[in-house]
């Protein structure tokens, strides 16, 4: 019953409750992957459905998603590499000469509430910082946000340079200007509208 608790204080975007909820579960000796799944992540998949149906927006997603950070934050030091949710790796990052990055950290929280490692690369990201991190973390996925018209070629650019290195992983991409027709154009593997709609795109490439 308390792990239906933690899901529902996600939802109430109440951060304390999380944290002493899930401090509880851990201290009851409850399976942390239950407590990752069924409370947290779960959470964040109705959040994303309420957000898709346009029950909730974006204020409240980020509330949620700060939420379940809060829980996660005290999961993660007992998630041992070997026992992770192991769904795959994602970098992402927001483009050169880009510095908005609420809407990069939203789909970055989703994607890791989702259960992917997530490598945060931050902002005004480079196509050789990209690159190098992918090769280095053995990325399923590269990421790329933009929120200025003036920055979308360095999607592009991005794009040409991780084809042009040879690695084997999907690009996608998203942000206010951007659309799946942009993606279609600089031949990227896909395109996100928003956090949900990114963390849905990350699992069908991925699966
Ligand atoms: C907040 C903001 C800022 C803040 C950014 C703070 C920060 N830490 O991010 C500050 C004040 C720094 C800023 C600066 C500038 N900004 Co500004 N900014 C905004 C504003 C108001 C909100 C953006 C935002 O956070 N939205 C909320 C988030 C949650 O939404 P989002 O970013 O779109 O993300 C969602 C989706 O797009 C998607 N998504 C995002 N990334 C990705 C990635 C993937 C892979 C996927 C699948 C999905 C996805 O999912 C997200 C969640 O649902 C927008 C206006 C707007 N309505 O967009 C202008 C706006 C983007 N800014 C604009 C401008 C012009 C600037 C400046 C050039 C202003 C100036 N003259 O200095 C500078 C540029 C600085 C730079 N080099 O980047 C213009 C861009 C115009 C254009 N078409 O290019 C806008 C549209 C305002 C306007 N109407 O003119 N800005």
């Amino acid at each position: 019953m308390s792990i239906q608790e933690i899901f529902n204080a996600v939802l109430a975007f109440d951060d304390a409750t999380v944290k002493t909820k899930t401090q509880a579960e851990l201290d009851a000796g409850n399976d942390i992957q239950a407590i990752l799944n069924d409370g947290l992540i779960s959470a964040m998949d109705e959040v994303g459905e309420k957000f898709s149906s346009g029950e909730l927006f974006v204020p409240e997603m980020l509330m949620a998603a700060q939420a379940m950070k809060a829980g996660l934050a005290i999961l993660k030091p007992l998630l041992a590499e070997g026992s992770r949710q192991g769904r795959g790796t994602v970098v992402i990052g927001t483009v050169k000469g880009d510095l908005h990055d609420i809407g990069k950290n939203l789909v970055s929280m989703m994607i890791e509430g989702a259960g992917f490692d997530v490598v945060d690369l931050g902002v005004d990201v480079d196509s050789e910082a990209f690159v190098k991190a992918a090769s280095e973390n053995k990325a399923d996925v590269i990421a790329l946000s933009a929120l200025l018209t003036t920055t979308m070629p360095a999607m592009q650019t991005t794009v040409t340079a991780v084809k042009e290195a040879g690695l084997a992983v999907k690009t996608i991409i998203g942000g206010a200007p951007v659309s799946q027709a942009f993606a279609d154009q600089i031949g990227a593997d896909g395109y996100g509208a928003d956090a949900p709609g990114a963390v849905k795109l990350v699992k069908k490439l991925v699966a």
